[in-house]
């Protein structure tokens, strides 16, 4: 089946918790404001069900500020999820609390067993291949222990880096179909999407590399013109989302959902 990786019918979201005021960053920014961020959010919400989707809107947890950020709690591929044991201290827990609306909604849920630490974000895939950026959230033996699950899901694994400095590895990369990839130069630069095809986001630009393809749709987030264009004239359709809010705690576009396909 080509095209899985990017072939969804169904995602999981969970409403921003009023607590993401205290959300992780890495800069000492300004503080995202929750009703404003609940409405950006409810825009990403209709725009995945614009693309064809069946949207799960979770409960918001206000023990947990970064838990709008479901991506990095755990992996979907096809239709089984793995729970990630994520990085960051103050999100420790957000997989647990997730877990069993992963067990409802998907076919199958298996628990990452390592030592290690992985975040979603640092995670891509394409329809055979899941690369994983090392970061400051995502250890080498977490990698190696989720190569051997993924192995039996019929997927390479791939250890890659995600830049220093850089949050995830998809905060500067996206997979734009099962030949390319959307990325920064200083990803790009590494080498490490040898074998793609690789559109090279333009520079300035480079927060809108957090873009995800959703069926027939590339999403990007709003506020980068260039990269609208570039990508249009390389044949691909293309919609914007506002997500201001989320980018005040460095979220974005990919972070905000689990994508997954019961067909
Ligand atoms: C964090 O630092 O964990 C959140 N404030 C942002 C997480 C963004 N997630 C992602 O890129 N996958």
């Amino acid at each position: 089946m080509s095209g899985h990786s990017f072939t969804f019918s169904h995602a999981l979201c969970r409403i921003p918790a009023l607590s993401v005021t205290q959300g992780l960053r890495a800069g000492d920014g300004e503080n995202p404001d929750p009703d404003q961020f609940r409405k950006e959010h409810e825009r990403y919400v209709a725009a995945l069900r614009k693309a064809g989707a069946e949207v799960t809107v979770l409960e918001p947890l206000e023990g947990f500020p970064d838990s709008v950020f479901i991506e990095d709690a755990a992996l979907c591929l096809k239709g089984t999820a793995i729970c990630l044991p994520q990085g960051a201290k103050t999100r420790k827990g957000e997989t647990a609390v997730l877990r069993p609306s992963l067990v409802t909604s998907l076919i199958d849920v298996i628990d990452l067993k390592t030592e290690g630490s992985i975040d979603g974000g640092d995670i891509l895939c394409s329809d055979d291949t899941v690369m994983v950026g090392l970061s400051q959230r995502t250890t080498e033996q977490a990698a190696m222990d989720l190569k051997a699950v993924v192995r039996d899901l019929g997927y390479d694994l791939k250890i890659l880096k995600t830049p220093a400095g850089v949050l995830h590895f998809k905060t500067d990369s996206a997979l734009l179909d099962n030949e390319t990839i959307f990325s920064t130069q200083r990803l790009a630069s590494s080498g490490c999407f040898d074998g793609f095809k690789i559109i090279q986001v333009p520079e300035g630009e480079e927060a809108a590399a957090n873009a995800l393809r959703f069926n027939d749709t590339v999403f990007l987030a709003e506020g980068f013109p260039r990269s609208v264009d570039l990508l249009e004239k390389s044949g691909f359709s293309v919609a914007t989302i506002p997500v201001y809010e989320a980018a005040k705690v460095d979220g974005g576009l990919s972070c905000m959902s689990l994508r997954y396909s019961l067909s």
